[in-house]
């Protein structure tokens, strides 16, 4: 039998490392390393694409290599995430089967690259036209806005994505793009008012002050010098390889091409402008004859001309906060620190929901129409969210953020590795169980954030301390936590730790959080005063952005903490992803230096090991190389046998079982010819409890030394 090179070279390392023999970690390790060092960045574990990040640009994207793997069957080629893409899409296409790419890893591991290399590729090979190519670049040119506003540099990645991000795409019945819808999740927003050491805010204000002309920066009463802006850091303004000036070009391009019209990037941009404005809002004391200092803003600030507010409004908004309770109106006065920590919140709830809007905004540009909508359609997602993250200083964004790839961790878990043990049980296969030396500790953060919205709504005084002692006493009254919370917790209860500290033990590593700013962020409470100072202000965009500052809709209900909400969205995105036949792009970072060629073996065992690729590859090498459901494959290989062809009658357990000398035998052969590198023989194929399975095994393929070289 023919073998591909490409899977099994020794000189670039094996392509597959269910073929690799032995399999230990080292020699996981080592393949990796010698893949990497001849530039083979991809990997599988069977249909599992690892992705290592080059951190350069590698000549592997270019249109002959769309044509090279296009409608080509996986293991042909040497490993490539366009296989993986095509092999999604084409089940989809012809299989009518909804899929969804899951791609994870940590910060900087090249997620968010991957998931542009997947979209470029899907919309390389889908259908052509006027209006397919509309549908395509607007699905496209969504990426560089959305990246603009939602990513930023940080100490790990300087194009780090703050969001969370879904987006499915629709196709009709023909596999021709319709249109897509993208989710969003919680974006980072308290990055907009500081940013950590070493970090930028979002990439949009950089951009907008470098990039645009200076009759636009006239219009919005902005200066290019970054150093004017108190909510700009600068000691890492400038990032080597990024030009901001013509990002900001292909930002307003790709506006353009998404549906903007040329007002509505006109308001987008003094929303933007009047952020960087809010920033430099100052306050004074001024003393009342109570003996009591109230706030006033000392100069006048520009904002107010931009959004068509009137500066006493403001200025009202930033001095007194008033409480309604049973008809009853009670103002009380803000001093100046008060009147900061205002001026920040509603800063970062402004920038927050022009975020959101621009999603919806997009949406509505990319959305299916509703004629189309009726008609069949396959849909494929597209998951890339913010990386497992540990930084010197971890708040209440990377707990939610670490939450998150928690609990996809936990999906890829279940469904590659218990499911398929299970399915294994089910149709009655002979099965050792694999053990699986992997945390899952979700149930634990959902207890903690149970626990903080729990403490969030209690009457009384509730703080951050409150919160922590709360957590601290139930883990001393507990003293397996565990029992409580869920039976993996590991909330370790250390008492060397800071006196504001708590201490997560994540399936990717132990993570100390500052409980500062816990009940606030959770709370995500604005002022009222302040979202109607807004609904004032004569800018139709601002008004929209706070509907809840509309004094005839007075609302007294307590919207949701950010906790629950997220949670929720997390929740109906891990439902939605279950009901798609996932594909798993497993990123690996290389090293923390951002730097090519260097291969940190410490730090890619660590992520190797939580992310459970040696599990995944022992459970892939235990099981058969082909199964599928009768139906599905008769219809697929109904061609080889006369009698099922075209039609045929009855169960398909029959025609394959009754036709197994004819039927079998051909199909046996053409799996071969598709899964080449796989030992298969046509007895090997059995019947089981509702799949025709291949009973061949990787393994023993690969101990054949003959077709090793
Ligand atoms: P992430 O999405 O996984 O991090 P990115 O996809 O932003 O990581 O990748 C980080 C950087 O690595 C990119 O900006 C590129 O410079 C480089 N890179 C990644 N993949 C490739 C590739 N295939 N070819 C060349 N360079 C690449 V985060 O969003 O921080 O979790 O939250
Ligand atoms: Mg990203």
């Amino acid at each position: 039998m023919e073998v591909k090179t490409s899977l099994l070279d020794n000189m670039i390392g094996v392509g597959d490392m269910v073929l690799l023999e032995p399999l230990s970690e080292d020699s996981f390790l080592e393949n990796l390393k010698k893949r990497f060092d001849h530039n083979e960045i991809y990997t599988y574990i069977g249909s599992v694409v690892i992705s290592m990040n080059p951190y350069r640009s590698l000549p592997i994207f270019t249109p002959e290599k769309v044509e090279e793997y296009r409608n080509r069957n996986f293991y042909e080629l040497s490993p490539h995430i366009y296989a993986l893409a095509d092999e999604a899409y084409r089940s989809l296409r012809d299989q009518d089967k909804d899929q969804c790419i899951l791609i994870t890893g940590e910060s900087g591991a090249g997620k968010t690259e991957a998931s542009k290399l997947v979209m470029s590729y899907v919309a390389a090979v889908c259908g052509k036209g006027q209006e397919v190519n509309k549908v395509k670049e607007q699905l496209l040119q969504s990426n560089p806005v959305l990246e603009a506003f939602g990513n930023a540099k940080t100490v790990r990645n300087d194009n780090s994505s703050r969001f969370g991000k879904y987006m499915d795409i629709e196709f009709d019945f023909k596999g021709d793009p319709l249109g897509g819808v993208i989710s969003n999740y919680l974006l980072e927003k308290s990055r907009v008012v500081k940013q950590p050491r070493g970090e930028r805010n979002f990439h949009v204000f950089y951009q907008l002050l470098s990039g645009a002309s200076d009759d636009t920066l006239k219009k919005l009463k902005l200066h290019r010098d970054f150093s004017k802006y108190n909510y700009l850091s600068l000691d890492s303004a400038i990032v080597n390889g990024l030009d901001d000036a013509a990002n900001f070009r292909t930002v307003r391009n790709a506006m353009q091409i998404v549906g903007f019209m040329e007002d509505e990037v006109q308001s987008v941009l003094e929303l933007v402008a009047a952020v960087l404005k809010l920033g430099n809002i100052e306050f004074k004391p001024e003393s009342r004859c109570n003996g009591t200092d109230e706030s006033r803003i000392k100069d006048k600030n520009e904002m107010c001309e931009l959004l068509g507010i009137e500066q006493s409004v403001l200025e009202r908004a930033f001095s007194y906060r008033t409480v309604e309770a049973k008809m009853e109106k009670v103002s009380t006065t803000l001093n100046v620190a008060q009147a900061y920590y205002a001026r920040d919140a509603l800063a970062k709830n402004l920038y927050s929901r022009l975020f959101s809007w621009l999603v919806t905004r997009i949406n509505e540009s990319i959305k299916v129409s509703d004629a189309q909508a009726k008609t069949r359609h396959k849909v494929m997602g597209v998951l890339d969210i913010y990386g497992f993250e540990i930084f010197e200083d971890n708040s209440f964004e990377q707990f939610i953020i670490n939450y998150c790839n928690e609990k996809l961790q936990q999906i890829f878990i279940e469904l590659t590795l218990h499911e398929e043990q299970e399915e294994y049980i089910r149709e009655g296969i002979e099965w050792t169980n694999i053990d699986m030396n992997l945390h899952l500790l979700s149930n634990n953060q959902n207890g903690i954030l149970a626990m903080l919205d729990e403490e969030c709504l209690r009457p009384g005084t509730v703080t951050d301390e409150t919160f922590l002692d709360k957590l601290n006493t139930i883990c001393a009254e507990h003293q397996h936590f565990e029992s409580r919370l869920s039976k993996n917790s590991k909330f370790l209860n250390d008492h060397s730790l800071p006196h504001n500290c708590f201490r997560i033990q994540h399936y990717a590593g132990k993570v100390l959080y500052r409980v500062e700013g816990f009940v606030d962020k959770n709370n995500d409470l604005l002022y009222r005063d302040l979202s109607q100072a807004m609904y004032k202000a004569n800018h139709s965009l601002i008004k929209q952005l706070f509907p809840e500052g509309n004094p005839s809709k007075v609302n007294l209900k307590r919207p949701p903490t950010a906790g629950f909400q997220f949670k929720a969205s997390v929740g109906t995105l891990m439902k939605n992803l279950q009901t798609k036949n996932p594909n798993y792009i497993r990123c690996i970072k290389p090293n923390d230096k951002k730097a090519s060629h260097i291969f940190t073996e410490s730090l890619v065992r660590h992520q190797v090991r939580y992310l459970g690729l040696m599990e995944n590859v022992r459970v892939r090498r235990a099981g058969y190389a082909f199964r599928q459901a009768y139906e599905p494959c008769l219809e697929r290989y109904k061609m080889l046998c006369k009698r099922t062809w075209p039609h045929w009658r009855g169960p398909e357990r029959y025609w394959l079982e009754e036709r197994r000398r004819q039927c079998l035998h051909d199909l046996a052969s053409l799996i071969q010819k598709i899964y080449r590198g796989w030992k298969c023989r046509s007895h090997f194929l059995l019947l089981k409890k509702s799949q025709i399975v291949v009973a061949a095994w990787y393994r023993r393929y690969a101990q054949q030394k003959k077709y090793q070289r």
